[in-house]
């Protein structure tokens, strides 16, 4: 097999980019050290999470000489996400830390005054009708970052590159660029389906670099009902297939999906209900156009030896099919082993990523967390698992997985209720006119005296990337999203929201997008139990004039 030097310096989950390469027939040799860049034909650098940090990281380990020989010789160079941003000569992220200054402009962040940030989604990779490495006008790129650099037209293609670009909320910045032997993406290729793995190999078949500036070919014809809503330009409306995961009582390790949270089946038997293997159904999802896959480890408060995590091979096998994002949840603390080891949570979060996961869940821990949070007068430790993982892998990998309840006020106790609340248009069993929303810990067993806008805002100051937005009350009811829950979140934070239980058909994720500014969608029921498809949902979708990614089969 032909191989690819993939960079080995700084935290990240490059198990996917691994996947990637081997999927388009090459295979990866690993460089550790700068000398090793020398033997190197092609050279991949990915990067994720904090620009400084990773910066920081090639310079103290002497890299950015040698990867400057190396694009100097005309060698193959591709740079992905903090890849990218390295050509910069800086970014407003860390100012005090330079990029190999290729371009000479510097990176900025995305406004958060009418968007969440950081951009997390499916958005373009557009040229002016020219060829850059296979990216195509109708293709989605998965996209998780902060910072960006402005497209400013006829800037870098007066200086000969190529670019590629996309707008997020109405700012138009560099969604990938290339010059000679050089190419770089802010997107994640690894994990932009069949999309990005066209990217890949045209980089590493040489293909790309020849083609480049080339006229692009005449669109295909014969474009399925749902395209023209698929090719429209911008973010594309995100659906995530969500697989709560447990052993049931055989001992098999099986999908489940429960009621407000109960497993069980009505029947007798009280077995606990059994929906399918994991890394099948996920394999299912993605073929069906699912944007990203979610595995909640639902059994998580028990303690179980770690070398047994049951995730790690789940993650590892599906990563190795399943081109988009993965995250998984359950268990994301800090904990004691059997054998009486500490484990942080941050060595559990390794582990997940090193297996193929792009994020991390937390849901307990942080509730606990951020209660702490407010009780030291809203100072930060530095040494929650939330800061401690944002620290080390970025703020995008880290998710925090709500889990609330509705609970009612009467119109006389909401002087003295100390929570958020807000009047819901669905009155309580006494009539009550408002409610807010309390946290639980342990998987809905036990309530917090704690609220959700509390909870979302602590955990943003704490650097977490997303909120995974669930409502206990709502759980596989069929009966739609709550839309006053995600409201009112969407309302208290800044960084993207994913709206969470209650779908049962195509109509609540219209909804959910329409009625509320959530950034995702997330399903589990209707997909388990074969009512809709992924596919369905996207349809629907884009018959209603909403942007959806299509499913591209075909490398
Ligand atoms: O607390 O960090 O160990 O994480 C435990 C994780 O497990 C949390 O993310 C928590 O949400 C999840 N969890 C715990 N118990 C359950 C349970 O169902 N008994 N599942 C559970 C959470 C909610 C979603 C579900 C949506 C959509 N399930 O996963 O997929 O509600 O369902 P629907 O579309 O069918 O309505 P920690």
């Amino acid at each position: 097999m032909p191989t690819v030097h993939l960079l080995d310096y700084v935290a990240g989950n490059v198990r996917s980019l691994v996947n990637a390469i081997e999927k388009v027939g090459y295979e990866v040799e690993w460089i550790t050290r700068p000398d090793q860049v020398a033997a190197a034909e092609r050279l991949i650098l990915p990067g994720v999470g904090h620009f400084g940090h990773c910066l920081s990281q090639l310079a103290a380990a002497g890299y950015l000489p040698a990867i400057r020989k190396h694009i100097d010789n005309g060698k193959p160079f591709m740079g992905i996400c903090v890849g990218l941003q390295a050509l910069f000569r800086g970014s407003s992220e860390d100012p005090a830390c330079s990029g190999l200054g290729l371009i000479d402009g510097s990176l900025i962040r995305f406004s958060d005054a009418d968007k969440a940030v950081p951009h997390i989604g499916w958005n373009d990779a557009r040229t002016a009708g020219v060829q850059l490495y296979d990216l195509r006008p109708t293709s989605k790129y998965y996209y998780v970052h902060s910072y960006n650099y402005p497209y400013r037209q006829g800037e870098l293609e007066a200086l000969g590159w190529s670019v590629a670009t996309a707008t997020y909320g109405g700012e138009a910045f560099v969604g990938a660029v290339a010059r000679g032997n050089v190419v770089a993406t802010q997107f994640h290729p690894e994990k932009s389906g069949v999309a990005g793995l066209r990217m890949i190999r045209a980089f590493l078949d040489g293909t790309g670099a020849q083609s480049l500036g080339q006229a692009l070919p005449a669109p295909t014809a014969g474009l399925s009902s749902s395209s023209s809503s698929s090719s429209a330009p911008g973010l594309t409306r995100r659906i995530i297939a969500c697989l709560d995961v447990r052993t049931n009582d055989q001992g098999d390790l099986v999908v489940t999906k429960g009621d407000q949270y109960d497993v069980r089946e009505k029947s007798d038997s009280r077995g606990v209900r059994n929906l399918g293997k994991p890394v099948e159904l996920a394999e299912r999802y993605y073929a069906q156009g699912a944007d990203e896959v979610t595995f909640l480890n639902i059994t998580s408060f028990r303690d179980c030896p770690l070398a047994d995590l049951p995730m790690l091979e789940i993650l590892r096998l599906t990563s190795k099919t399943v081109f988009v994002p993965l995250t998984i949840g359950g268990g994301i603390r800090d904990t004691v082993d059997t054998d009486g080891t500490h484990v942080s949570a941050l060595d559990i979060a390794t582990m997940y990523f090193k297996s193929g996961a792009d994020k991390v869940s937390i849901g307990s821990d942080a509730v606990l967390a951020a209660e702490a949070y407010y009780a030291a007068g809203k100072q930060l430790s530095g040494t929650t698992a939330i800061e401690q993982i944002a620290g080390a892998y970025g703020n995008q990998a880290v998710v925090v997985s709500v889990d609330p309840k509705r609970v009612y006020v009467a119109a006389a106790d909401l002087a003295a209720c100390e929570h958020s609340t807000i009047p819901t248009a669905f009155p309580g069993p006494h009539g009550e006119g408002h409610c807010w929303y309390a946290c639980t810990i342990k998987g809905g067993r036990e309530t917090r005296d704690f609220d959700v806008v509390q909870l979302t805002q602590a955990v943003e100051a704490m650097g977490c990337g997303e909120i995974l937005l669930n409502c206990i009350d709502k759980d596989g009811t069929n009966s739609g999203y709550d839309l006053e829950l995600i409201a009112q979140v969407k309302s208290a934070v800044h960084i993207p929201v994913i709206a969470s239980s209650g779908a049962g058909n195509p109509t609540h994720f219209a909804q959910v997008f329409e009625k509320t500014t959530t950034d995702a969608a997330l399903g589990a029921g209707i997909f388990h139990r074969s009512e809709y498809t992924v596919t369905e949902v996207k349809d629907y979708l884009a018959q209603q004039g909403l942007v959806i990614r299509q499913f591209e089969g075909e490398l």
